[in-house]
């Protein structure tokens, strides 16, 4: 699949910061030591419906991260997929009487025009699972032939146990790990499994349903940790830096994409962090497209509400903690998006030097945004009080922005 064009990326004055990031596996912060080349994978969309200000909210954290690596001069291999074969892709296309391959594609169009909107640099690699299924049967196939997966009426399931690391992105209960696995896709109450919370590796095919050519497999169609873990091998190779996605995905996909990795290769860790975003909330509730509750990305930007505005709102909240969208959220970051470009609109200003380096310490620090845009607010601030005479300040402070915050003034 094609991703998106590219904004431009200014080069700044200085040295960019090594990333320290909290890491769900460790629990803690982890400095990453990436070499010259960083390695990151982070979970698409299910292209179903428009893109929301949750989608929004969690790449534009790893955007961030990006955009951090290439300030150090660092090369980035970032990968995403787009999961365009799933059941509630299908539902919904059954539901409104359209195609479900026009239905994914027309999806993953708004969404490549969201993140350009929005000046999310492109993955490297953009790929459909449909496009990996290919890759994706060698692997089940060797699963299986190692004994790490197993058949259920034609269908293979992998087994949790061959992963002696298993729990270890998560670190959930039994319990809980059962409950979350029923609500998001996996079948734990399905008779005849060897552990409840083995996933499906291959779905063989159904009645009226999408199904392909596997092999050895049979007919059918991919489990989703396993289409992740292929494109992510396949791109990227065992012990890539970040493994990315919201908190709703560090249970079961991260931990199953992991121990799916970890058994195929025998090596640990599949990724050095594992780096999940908050859930961003609508009236109480998190915004999810089964529960409509949603504010969308294209919605806003057809009303002529300016991206930036848009992005200005996603980086005043730390990408950790859940946090709720509000009218009052986007109306400060209109206001704070004038009073940057009242700022930057003046060829002289106090010095940017200092300000350059506090948004990189903030940033490096756990994607501290919101202490970045406060650096910013302060010099901003100090521009209207007393102004200064620094011939050309507000040009490095627009470069900064931009490059270390994708924020054009
Ligand atoms: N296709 C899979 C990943 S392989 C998937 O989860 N797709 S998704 O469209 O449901 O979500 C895309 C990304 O947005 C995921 O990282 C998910 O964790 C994140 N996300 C979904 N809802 C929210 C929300 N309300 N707040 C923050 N992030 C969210
Ligand atoms: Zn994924």
């Amino acid at each position: 699949m094609h991703a998106w064009p590219a904004s431009e990326v200014p080069a700044l004055p200085g040295q960019g910061r090594d990333l320290r990031i909290h890491d769900t596996a460790t629990g803690g912060l982890v400095t990453l030591d990436p070499g010259p080349v960083a390695r990151i994978y982070v979970c698409g969309i299910t292209p179903y419906d428009a893109t929301h200000m949750g989608h929004a909210a969690t790449y534009n954290a790893f955007d961030l991260v990006q955009r951090v690596w290439l300030d150090t001069k660092r090369q980035v291999h970032y990968v995403q997929n787009v999961t365009d074969v799933d059941d509630p892709l299908l539902e919904r296309a059954e539901r409104d009487g359209v195609d479900w391959t026009a239905l994914a594609e027309k999806e993953t169009a708004l969404f490549r025009e969201d993140m350009t909107a929005l000046r999310m640099l492109p993955p490297r690699h953009y790929i459909g699972a449909v496009e990996a299924i290919p890759g994706i049967v060698p692997l089940v196939e060797r699963l299986r032939d190692a004994g790490a997966a197993y058949e259920l009426e034609g269908d293979i399931y992998f087994s949790v146990e061959s992963d002696p690391h298993f729990g270890g992105v998560s670190h959930l209960d039994a319990a809980a790990m059962r409950l979350l696995s029923a609500e998001r896709g996996g079948d734990p109450d399905r008779p005849g499994k060897k552990n409840p919370l083995d996933p499906m590796l291959w779905m063989a095919a159904r009645e009226g349903e999408p199904s392909w050519d596997g092999g050895s497999l049979g007919r059918g169609r991919p489990g989703w940790h396993i289409e992740c873990v292929a494109i992510a091998l396949d791109h990227l190779g065992m012990g890539f830096d970040v493994q990315g996605g919201g908190s709703d995905l560090a249970f079961p996909h991260h931990e199953m994409g992991a121990s799916h990795a970890q058994a195929l290769t025998g090596e640990f860790p599949m990724a050095k962090a594992y780096v999940h975003a908050g859930m961003v909330g609508l009236d109480g509730e998190k915004m999810s497209k089964s529960k409509g509750n949603l504010v969308f990305v294209s919605q806003l930007r057809r009303e002529g509400v300016d991206p930036a505005a848009i992005r200005l709102t996603l980086l005043a909240h730390h990408y950790r903690p859940d946090w709720e969208w509000t009218d009052q959220v986007l109306q400060d970051a209109l206001a704070r998006l004038d009073r940057w470009r009242a700022a930057v609109s003046r060829p002289d200003g106090p010095s940017a030097e200092a300000l350059v380096e506090e948004i990189r310490e903030a940033l490096a620090n756990d994607l501290d945004s919101p202490a970045a845009l406060d650096a910013v607010d302060r010099w901003a601030a100090l521009q209207q009080e007393s102004g200064g005479t620094d011939i050309g300040a507000p040009g490095v402070v627009s470069r900064a922005v931009d490059a270390l915050l994708g924020v054009a003034l």
